[in-house]
């Protein structure tokens, strides 16, 4: 019995304590730590130039207008490249194995059981990859979910089918007073006026159903909700002058795509002159042209509802018809 079992036993036991194995063994150790260093190579020539940009944000939006957004975006393009570096890392090892051990013949390759390094390698390598994201995702979210005590401006927004309304408030929460307010109409769509260089506390609430105000620029969105819930979050700054399209992202209804509004951004003294013309009871239009501003929005424009046409009930129909 004992000579049977010596006999069955597979080749590449019997070779393993060969000199020829230990060599090929430690050319694969090279060919590893090649490719590493390989990777390490091409990851430092990567992060030599904008990777960003060069992969056109690996599909998140650039652009960003506030402090956050660039945190956010840097944290995706790192995790990509994260992702990168280890996903060229495993498909290298991949096509190496595809190649090196191909069949050649008919002996039985290497059997190898029970290898507790690599066992313990392929354990904790992705533990500690997801624990380096986690990490650097919950500082980055922890950063751009904070609000502070005393923000510069506070803009209360509220949603309803489907426009917008944006309140200056004197104060935070739903006991502040409003200072100033933009209504948007069919019409005219609503420009929520806002000031470079300064903390600003958006405080959200919706009249009926769930929206959600979205300013592609600052690459955050968040829902708008109704009932007594005011969703909050704040810019610590908005760094670039201009006019920026708003969106709601949330389905709320037939006329959901016609909920665009604008963001002007404007210097911190045209903002206070805003503000000074509309307390003094001017129309949004009337203070933007008072700052020099464009009065009405300039990238977006009010959609042609078709009410009638579009409705099962048109107003040219008498009511009652058929019956
Ligand atoms: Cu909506």
């Amino acid at each position: 019995m004992v000579a049977r079992s010596s006999e069955v036993r597979p080749p590449a036991v019997r070779h393993s304590a060969s000199p020829g194995a230990g060599g090929r063994r430690r050319r694969g150790a090279g060919r590893l730590a090649g490719l590493g260093l390989g990777g390490a190579a091409l990851l430092v020539s990567l992060t030599g130039c904008d990777v960003g940009k060069a992969f056109g944000g690996f599909g998140w939006p650039q652009g960003g207008i506030t402090p956050e957004s660039h945190r956010m975006y840097d944290l995706w393009i790192a995790s990509c490249i994260a992702a990168l570096a280890v996903g060229v890392f495993v498909w290298g090892l991949i096509f190496w194995c595809v190649v090196r051990y191909r069949k050649r013949g008919n002996e039985l390759p290497v059997q190898t059981r029970y290898n507790l390094p690599m066992e313990f390698l392929y354990t904790i390598a992705p533990i500690l990859i997801v624990s380096v994201l986690f990490y650097y995702t919950a500082v980055v979210q922890t950063d751009v979910v904070r609000t502070t005590k005393n923000p510069d401006v506070t803009v209360e927004v509220v949603a309803f089918k489907w426009n917008w309304q944006f309140n200056y408030r004197d104060g935070q929460g739903k006991d502040a007073n409003t200072v100033a307010s933009t209504l948007g109409t069919s019409e005219v769509i609503p420009i929520l006026v806002l000031p470079t260089g300064r903390s600003i506390r958006f405080e959200e609430t919706s009249k009926d159903v769930v929206h959600s105000f979205w300013v592609p620029e600052m690459l955050f969105k968040r829902d708008v909700m109704p009932g007594n819930i005011r969703n909050v979050f704040e810019v610590s700054s908005l760094d670039a002058e201009g006019a920026y399209v708003g969106r709601c992202a949330e389905l709320c209804g037939s006329y959901h795509a016609f909920m665009n509004f604008e963001l002007r951004v404007v210097s911190p003294q045209q903002y206070d002159q805003f503000l000074a013309a509309k307390r003094d009871g001017k129309s949004t239009q009337e203070a933007l042209t008072a700052i020099g501003e464009d009065p009405y929005a300039t990238t977006t424009k009010p959609f042609d509802t078709r009410r009638n046409t579009a409705n099962f009930n048109p107003d040219d129909v008498a009511a009652g018809a058929g019956s």
